[in-house]
């Protein structure tokens, strides 16, 4: 319901040439032909492997432009409003076999291949993954980009073209490798360089202020951004929408010519290097203050582009009458958590310093265009910023933050200021966007600081102790006789330093804030920003996350989408997932759960061919496929896991022939996901893994009852494999710490089921897919901090199994390794380690008493195939497609448009 405004003569021409080419067999085979001659490429007159990906990307982009074209052209005459999804991540993995799928020609092009001598599935391997993300967090925005362009939304992606992507991950005898991934080595054929989309970007410099008060921000460092435009297709619809990926480069005239002749050639370089290297690598290491710089410039980068971008769009489509007023009315920026929190001041700063609106107007468009999106509750994941450094480099956005830090507190102020000044000093430390920065002047008698009680106290003390001190600074230094520890006694201790709380920044200068699983969207709520819940109570929301079940079902599962269709009665479920629920009804039929099995085996036998090709191991397509892919962190418990697998090893080996085969059933436990670079805990979790691995799988006592497999450089890809050959998955965090989870949404639509415990979406899972279908173990959320301090004071008694599991690892039946540094970890807290702070002593009873569960519930295959069909029945709502209507709604407030 959008109204229209009058067609140019332009638009009205091309609107002819908007008609899909709904390109059959053979203009596909010609197109194909076509890019192999003319595409730069060696070899000619051969169409190698590589060649023949390159070329059929090629004429599949052809047809994904055109589209491309058409959609813009809508959305420009239409005028939309149109959302913006800014996030330092998308990990798109490959692209091919999805887009032919959204343009419904996946047997046109298998065909085409075929005769041209190749398989359709062969060539799309050759496409190396897009990986431009850690993991969740990236992969859900890329769903997210799948679904608002199948539900014809006029939404874009904006991004950074990282030169390099997430590491590729080597699993060597010392554990885990990193080594750089150039995905971009052979070029990208689904990228358009859009040499004439580019802006400038500034930091360091100083702020000025001219005669009417207006403030300059010059001087500094410029870069050039360029955009990189890859389109973005739907299923079954002509809307491509775009994802809008930045790359930096030295401005035109920074190349120093006079330099190079010269022969420093180095230094005629510098620019451009120094320009360059901010899109150099995802998430650069930032324990150094120039890793830290380049993280923070790599955001300014990200949030700059975009609204320049943005804001050049809103003018020309405004025409001759910009009327900044209905900013709001036509443009929604979604930040993908904290990483573009930088939108905030930056779109402050254009509107005021370059359009000259005043403060009031300024603020009132920012924070009725921005929202922000929490993924996270972990204290140290939340971004904060040294005030300092932030100076530095963006000056004026200091400036624009102390200002709303300053109406912060004058609203904090008007509303507990009645109240006692203890009430009032704790609001303020906990809700101010400044942290360990004085208040502001004209507060400072609201509240006596501790500090200055402190220095005070101690000044008098020295003062008393020393009748000289006054004079003592003025002494050279030479006279001093004060010791060492006296000098350090007479300064005052240390000020923490000033820092930027992004997440209250983004809380206070957004519209909405959105948890992502109902269970996180209320620790949000409770917990993490109480305080501003109890004053903008309206703002707060719950978006679950979800997942594309066109690349998470539909091709990446083509056996078992094929039994969806015949038992639901069509294709309809790609779209409509709550369709899958009617296969709730067939769950015991005979023939449905025949089909069932044997989809599932024809998965299962690609990953038995997959592991062997990888690592070696032959496994056994009989035995149950656990698996736990997920990136390694400590609060994810992979250690749970492996010291279960451990449990059970030493209980086989403990029993009888005949007691181990009635009491286990053969199981492939896979793990995958990689350890950030410098996670030491991480790394040697995924060490310990492979030593396991190592002694089970060698064990012939053990045969394949039991198999450890730790797959490395797990990826989009591997997730596509792996994911539909499922069985088991495991979702065993520590309650309350996984936000929502993603990869649980995906199991279960592949009829996987789960073991985990009431976390994230775990907690939505178990309600759609039911009870009796979910193994639920473990503590609750709600009981974690009591158990932590249960622990902390020492009245916590491990049981028996728990302490028997780790004697057993310490014995060095696994590698001779001691592993106290792993299992300090799990311990008392002294040495290493929080003392189980992720209570994986706590939870190991019920975890492997559940499953036992699992071994029981899994011999009795008909039962099991029941539980795994009302698991793909009950995913439906973990469509990306409803989450995304959801934000369509009830935060970014736009309408669909259909491109015909
Ligand atoms: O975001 C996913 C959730 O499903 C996961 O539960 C959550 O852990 C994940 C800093 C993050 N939260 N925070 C991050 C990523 C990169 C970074 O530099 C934080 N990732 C998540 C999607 O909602």
């Amino acid at each position: 319901n959008v109204s229209v405004n009058h067609p140019t003569a332009v638009e009205e021409e091309s609107s002819t040439n908007w008609q899909a080419l709904a390109p059959d067999a053979s203009s596909i085979a010609s197109s194909i032909k076509y890019h192999a001659e003319f595409s730069p490429s060696f070899s000619p007159g051969q169409l190698d492997l590589p060649k023949a990906f390159l070329a059929t990307a090629q004429s599949v982009r052809d047809a994904l432009i055109s589209n491309w074209n058409a959609t813009y052209e809508r959305y420009e005459r239409l005028d939309v409003k149109q959302a913006y999804y800014l996030s330092m991540e998308f990990l798109q993995g490959r692209a091919l076999l999805n887009a032919i799928g959204n343009l419904e020609l996946t047997g046109a092009y298998a065909e085409v291949l075929t005769k041209l001598g190749h398989n359709l599935e062969n060539v799309a391997s050759q496409e190396p993954d897009a990986a431009l993300g850690n993991g969740g967090l990236g992969r859900l925005a890329s769903c997210f980009l799948d679904s608002m362009a199948t539900l014809d939304y006029p939404a874009w992606g904006y991004g950074l073209r990282y030169k390099y992507g997430l590491f590729k991950q080597l699993i060597t005898k010392d554990g885990q490798e990193e080594v750089a991934e150039n995905w971009l080595e052979m070029g990208s054929p689904w990228e358009i360089v859009r040499n004439d989309v580019s802006y400038p970007v500034k930091f360091y410099g100083k702020v000025v202020c001219d005669a009417d008060g207006k403030r300059h921000w010059i001087g500094g460092e410029d870069v050039t951004v360029v955009a990189h435009d890859v389109p973005i297709p739907g299923y079954k619809t002509k809307t491509t929408n775009n994802l809008r990926l930045w790359s930096t480069k030295a401005p035109a005239n920074d190349f120093d010519l006079s330099a190079f002749n010269a022969g420093e050639h180095m230094q005629a370089y510098e620019a451009l290097a120094n320009a360059e290297k901010i899109c150099y690598v995802l998430y650069p290491g930032d324990d150094s203050e120039e890793g830290k710089v380049l993280r923070l410039k790599q955001q300014y980068t990200l949030c700059s582009a975009s609204l320049q971008d943005i804001i050049v769009r809103f003018e020309r489509r405004s025409g001759s009458n910009i009327n900044w007023g209905q900013f709001a009315e036509k443009v929604a920026v979604q930040m993908n958590d904290t990483h573009p929190t930088l939108c905030i001041p930056e779109l402050m700063r254009i509107l005021m310093d370059l359009k000259g609106l005043s403060w009031n107007d300024a603020w009132t468009i920012t924070k009725r265009t921005v929202a922000y999106t929490n993924h996270t509750v972990l204290p140290e994941a939340l971004e904060k910023w040294s005030l300092d450094l932030m100076q530095k480099l963006l000056p004026r956005h200091v400036e624009i933050i102390e200002t709303i830090d300053e109406q912060l507190i004058n609203e904090i102020v008007s509303e507990y200021g009645k109240e006692d000044t203890e009430m009032l000093e704790k609001k303020l430390k906990e809700m101010r966007v400044l942290e360990n920065v004085d208040l502001p002047e004209q507060f400072a008698h609201l509240i006596v600081k501790p500090r200055e009680i402190d220095v005070a106290i101690s000044l008098q003390e020295l003062e008393e102790s020393s009748e000289e001190y006054e004079s003592a600074e003025e002494k050279d230094e030479s006279e001093d006789e004060s010791t060492e520890e006296e000098k350090v006694m007479a300064e005052p201790p240390p000020k923490p330093p000033k820092m930027v709380r992004m997440a209250n920044l983004c809380v206070v200068g957004g519209h909405a804030v959105n948890g992502v699983a109902e269970i996180h969207s209320e620790i949000v709520k409770d917990e993490v920003f109480n305080s501003f819940y109890k004053l903008w109570p309206k703002k707060f929301q719950n978006k679950t996350n979800g997942v594309t079940p066109r690349r998470w079902i539909r091709f990446c599962n083509p056996a078992l989408s094929k039994i969806i269709t015949e038992w639901t009665g069509s294709e309809d479920w790609v779209l409509n997932t709550e369709r899958l629920g009617e296969l709730r009804k067939f769950a015991d039929n005979k023939g449905l759960q025949n089909q069932w099995r044997s989809a599932k085996r024809e998965n299962k036998m690609k990953v038995v061919s997959f592991l062997k090709e990888k690592t070696g191991y032959t496994v056994s397509p009989d035995a149950m496929f656990d698996i736990q892919v997920k990136r390694i962190h400590e609060y994810k418990r992979q250690l749970l896991n492996i010291l279960g697998i451990v449990y059970r090893y030493k209980k086989m080996k403990e029993s009888s022939v005949e007691e181990r085969k009635n009491m286990y059933a053969p199981r492939v436990c896979i793990f995958g996901g990689k350890a950030f670079a410098t996670y030491v805990q991480a790394k040697r979790i995924v060490k310990f893994i492979t030593d396991v691995g190592i002694t089970v799988n060698h064990d012939p006592e053990i045969g394949d009852l039991l198999k450890v497999i730790f797959v490395p450089d797990y990826n989009v890809s591997v997730a596509e494999l792996l994911i539909p050959a499922s069985e088991l998955s495991q979702h065993i965090s520590t309650a309350g710490m996984e936000a929502s989870g993603t990869s649980n949404m995906k199991f279960a639509m592949n009829g996987c089921v789960q073991i985990g415990t009431l976390d994230g979406a775990n907690v939505e899972i178990r309600e759609e897919v039911g009870e009796d279908n979910f193994f639920l173990f473990g503590a609750r959320a709600d009981e974690i901090v009591g158990l932590r301090k249960e622990r902390a004071e020492g009245k916590f008694i491990a049981d028996p199994r728990f302490e028997e599991v780790k004697e057993f690892v310490r014995s060095g039946v696994l590698g001779g390794n001691n592993y106290d540094e792993l299992l300090g970890s799990l311990e008392g807290n002294e040495g290493y380690g929080r003392g189980d702070y992720f209570l994986v002593g706590k939870d190991f009873p019920s975890y492997i008493e559940c499953q036992e569960e699992v071994d029981k519930a899994y011999r009795d295959q008909q039962r099991w195939t029941r539980m795994s069909i009302m698991n793909t029945a009950g995913s439906y709502k973990f469509s990306s497609d409803r989450t995304i209507h959801e934000y369509a709604r009830d935060i970014w407030n736009i309408q669909p448009v259909r491109v015909e």
